[in-house]
């Protein structure tokens, strides 16, 4: 189905209800589903006045803002495939993006101060915003049959090169609906929007079920430990999204006093953990502080959410839970066999929430099916009791605050230059990050690290940057050449960084 028919149970069918609150820079304003309806009508008229129509994509590079709800809206109504661009990204990012999915515009916040490849129509977010303020509003909305593309969502792969995962109207609907039922969110909710709109988990899951749902949103541009704690213990969230970092920060008691943590607590019904695994000692810490036990449920870009803990029923600390309603998971040896309970591979699944392939890559598509079933590249075992746990990639991927790191994208960006004569890039268990990337390098003496860093910070967006850079005389290797990682020297995070 037409997405913009989900989203109109509340925007027509809610209208006057309180749907959103967030801060303007000057105070908190809220706004209810009529508002937000006839915003997301005039911001479609902007952009169908600028020449988009249905098939054509346009980017988005902005941090949590109202205009980037206008802008999602309007796009569904107009058929138009929403690109959304991680604003950490730095040009070099940027242009890969940009070339691929050709969108016809990238909207970005001037002020950023990034820089898109030359021939890119960048529009302002205000001067776009304050053009759809003096239009009429009026429902356009572009007929469309559900499996027409929605959005392409960049996810990197181990060849270094980000590509594009284009979710359906049905993908991101089928998604949508399954997590209001499975995890019970009603209009009688409240939820927290504190991750980043850019991505899977605050857009497919956390935009999606507020209009779904018809419940009250309270939007932050980010969650931030100094701050979220105050709009938490005021806005009394039932419903949270977060990453593991974003609980490891909350057990901080520098952060958050016990008795503000219960009162946090008493209020919610919720709280999801996802993007990340969850480590068991967080999971039991929080249930203490918090009086929670956490949900954690396993997704990834290519195919929305795969699995989850039962809302009623066990949360099991270290499970990604049984997969979902519609969702079929198999594990598969190395053999392609498919293997019983208890014994660890490939995890597979098929879904009425996964993509139908990579924008442009029709080589990349194939390689990432079997049969029909999509090769998730994530190891797993099934239990007994039909919980699965996983238990690390295939591929190599760092994964820091919940944001996915491929080293080979950092690694060849190292290696063209040319005093660095071989890099390699590994994950290092973080307390609060879960993992930060580590550079180990072959260099010569007159390349400072620095200067290395320094190229990094430039061209990579900040959480990919390593966060050592470690000189060796040579990688150790096996005699056919592949790097022995569990041989390099060891790294310790200085003390306060
Ligand atoms: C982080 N930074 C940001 C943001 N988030 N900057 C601007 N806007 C943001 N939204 C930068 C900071 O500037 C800083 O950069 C660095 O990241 C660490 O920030 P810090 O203040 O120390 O934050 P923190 O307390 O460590 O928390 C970080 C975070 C962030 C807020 C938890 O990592 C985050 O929002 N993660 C969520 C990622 C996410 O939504 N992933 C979903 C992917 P510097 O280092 O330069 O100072 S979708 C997915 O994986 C699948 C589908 C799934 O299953 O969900």
């Amino acid at each position: 189905m037409h997405l913009t028919g989900l989203f109109d149970l509340s925007l027509v069918g809610r209208a006057n209800r309180e749907a959103l609150q967030y801060d303007d820079g000057a105070s908190v304003r809220t706004l209810t589903f009529a508002a937000l309806d006839a915003r997301a009508g005039r911001m479609a008229g902007e952009l169908a006045s600028r020449g988009l129509s249905r098939g054509d994509r346009l980017a988005v590079h902005l941090p949590n803002r109202i205009e980037f709800i206008d802008l999602y809206l309007a796009c569904a109504r107009l058929g138009v495939i929403f690109v959304p661009m991680n604003i950490l990204y730095k040009e070099r990012e940027l242009r890969h993006i940009v070339g691929d999915a050709e969108p016809k515009a990238v909207v970005a916040a001037v002020q950023n101060g990034a820089t898109y490849p030359e021939s890119t129509v960048v529009w302002d977010v205000d001067e776009l915003g304050r053009a759809a303020a003096t239009r009429e509003h009026a429902r356009m909305i572009a007929p469309l049959d559900g499996d027409a593309p929605a959005m392409i969502v960049y996810t990197s792969g181990t060849t270094g090169v980000a590509k594009g995962a284009v979710l359906s109207h049905n993908n991101l609907a089928a998604n949508a609906i399954t997590l209001t039922t499975v995890w019970k969110i009603s209009e009688n909710d409240r939820y927290l929007a504190m991750l980043p709109l850019f991505h899977v988990h605050g857009l497919g899951n956390g935009l999606h079920s507020w209009l779904i749902s018809g419940c009250r949103m309270r939007l932050l541009d980010r969650f931030d430990q100094r701050t979220t704690p105050r709009v938490m213990l005021d806005f009394k969230p039932t419903l949270i999204f977060g990453v593991p970092t974003v609980y490891v920060r909350l057990l901080d008691t520098a952060v958050m006093s016990d008795d503000d943590a219960r009162t946090i607590g008493d209020a919610a019904r919720l709280f999801v953990s996802g993007s990340a695994p969850l480590p068991a000692h967080v999971h039991e810490a929080f249930h203490r502080r918090f009086g929670h036990t956490i949900l954690e449920r396993y997704g990834m870009s290519e195919a929305l959410m795969i699995m989850s803990n039962p809302y009623e029923g066990e949360r099991q600390a270290g499970s990604v839970g049984p997969p979902l309603p519609g969702v079929s998971a198999r594990i598969v040896g190395d053999e392609g066999v498919v293997l019983g309970d208890d014994q660890v591979g490939e995890v597979q699944i098929c879904s009425p929430h996964l993509f139908s392939g990579y924008w442009g890559r029709p080589d990349a598509t194939a390689d990432a099916f079997d049969d029909g079933w999509f090769k998730t590249g994530d190891l797993g075992v099934r239990a007994s009791d039909g919980y699965y746990a996983l238990r690390g990639r295939r591929g190599d991927l760092i994964i820091s605050g919940g944001f996915n790191i491929y080293p080979r994208e950092i690694e060849e960006l190292l290696l063209e230059n040319p005093l660095l004569r071989e890099a390699v890039v590994v994950g290092v268990s973080d307390p609060v990050r879960g993992e930060v990337p580590v550079a180990y390098i072959v260099a010569d003496d007159a390349l400072s690290t620095s200067a290395i860093e320094q190229s990094c910070r430039s061209q990579l967006a900040s959480f990919k940057v390593p966060r050592a850079f470690i000189r060796v005389e040579s990688l150790p290797r096996t005699a056919l050449g592949k790097i022995q990682k569990h041989l390099l020297p060891p790294w310790q995070k200085p003390v306060n960084s």
